[in-house]
């Protein structure tokens, strides 16, 4: 008997009567030779991607087991596809079925006309809690991590790869977590231009650590200016990628640290106003590692004015970074555990640049 193989399918549309197409597409599926649907996830409704104007999709995943190969199931698909209306055009058109092949056990086709993975999956809510529900064991044969952890990673929201943007890869921690060296090291790595916060010229940083807290405003501002020139729509080229050894939005946590009420009032009106200037990541690298381990870096490092950093300060930065990360709805972000990850060790960077590939839809890292 041929073998056959559990495939992951993803049904979506977004005209006429939706939860109707996607019934009838699950029962055409059924009724194909060489073909079981085993399962099916919850159909839901969510709203279209990259085009709101468009009306909302009702999303859904099947599974089945197939002996057929992966390039006569997709005519088989496409064939149902035609048979339930869906009219060809623009790319992203609105359809009365869409059937994409998500996972074909765990093979990996780069193909002209197939890709699998399907290349986008990982950036979908809505395909991965499908795929939770229906076994959240499952693992992307490219990224090598469970569907559950790439559903995490996502926060609820839905993204997609765009060419038309700068690819901007921010990593945010704790001071001392290792941010610096690792986006040398990936920028080494991948070729990617890495982008530094300028501590070192921030001329008002040491008197704010001696004490000086009338600085505290003004030094704030230098760095709000000085990513915001880094990170200005006008500096970053469409298409080419960046790393930046911090999330510009880690500012208010700052601010709220270390200005007092009137400077806070002050920094809260212009902050908004020069982050809308700024490019947006498209995907964060958040390295976590405790309190400890970061003041033993601050002290190994000897930056003089960083030498009074307390523990009881990198705890509440910890919390207050841990709260941004799990509020953040503008791009995935993917956890790195300082435990097993050393921001020095070539493995570990290569393995988390291409990692990161599959986030900002670029294959020549
Ligand atoms: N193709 C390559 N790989 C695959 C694969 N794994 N499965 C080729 C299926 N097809 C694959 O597909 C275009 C070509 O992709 C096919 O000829 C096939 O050879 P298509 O379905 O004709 O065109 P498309 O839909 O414009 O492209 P695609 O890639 O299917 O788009 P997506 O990624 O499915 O996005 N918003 C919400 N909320 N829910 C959605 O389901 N879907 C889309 C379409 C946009 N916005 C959405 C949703
Ligand atoms: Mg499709």
């Amino acid at each position: 008997m041929q073998k056959r193989i559990t495939v992951y399918l993803g049904l979506g549309s977004n005209c006429g009567d939706r939860k109707g197409y996607i019934e009838k597409a699950i029962a055409l599926l059924g009724q194909l030779d060489g073909v079981d649907v085993i399962n099916s996830a919850s159909i839901i409704e969510t709203s279209a991607l990259a085009d709101s104007s468009q009306d909302s999709y009702l999303n859904c995943v099947v599974e089945i087991k197939t002996s057929l190969r992966p390039g006569a199931l997709l005519e088989k698909t496409s064939a149902i596809e035609d048979e339930l209306g869906r009219v060809r055009g623009q790319k992203w058109a609105p359809r009365t079925i869409d059937l994409d092949i998500l996972l074909f056990g765990d093979e990996i086709i780069k193909a002209d006309k197939l890709t699998i993975p399907h290349s986008q999956m990982h950036l979908r809510t809505f395909v991965l809690s499908g795929l939770c529900e229906l076994d959240s064991e499952l693992i992307h044969p490219l990224l090598g991590e469970k569907v559950s952890v790439l559903k995490e990673r996502l926060n609820g929201g839905d993204f997609y790869i765009r060419g038309d943007e700068p690819k901007l890869i921010s990593i945010c921690g704790m001071i001392g977590c290792g941010k610096t060296t690792l986006t040398e090291n990936l920028a080494k790595v991948t070729g990617a231009a890495a982008l530094y916060e300028p501590y070192d010229k921030n001329p008002f940083l040491s008197k704010v650590y001696a004490g000086n807290d009338d600085l505290a405003l003004d030094s704030e501002l230098f760095f709000l200016i000085s990513r915001a020139n880094q990170l200005s729509k006008e500096s970053l080229k469409a298409g080419s990628v960046y790393v930046s050894d911090y999330i510009y939005d880690k500012e208010p946590i700052f601010a709220s640290k270390l200005l007092d009420a009137d400077q806070l009032e002050l920094q809260s009106q212009i902050y908004p106003l020069i982050a809308a200037k700024t490019v947006l990541p498209v995907v964060v690298v958040y390295l976590k590692d405790s309190a400890d381990n970061c003041l033993e870096r601050i002290h190994q490092r000897h930056r003089p004015y960083e030498q009074q950093i307390k523990l009881s300060f990198l705890e509440s930065l910890g919390a207050d970074y841990g709260k941004l990360i799990r509020s953040w709805k503008v791009c995935p972000v993917i956890e790195v555990d300082k435990s097993g990850f050393d921001c020095t060790n070539i493995s570990d960077i290569t393995k988390l640049a291409e990692t990161l590939k599959y986030y900002i839809g670029y294959e020549n890292f």
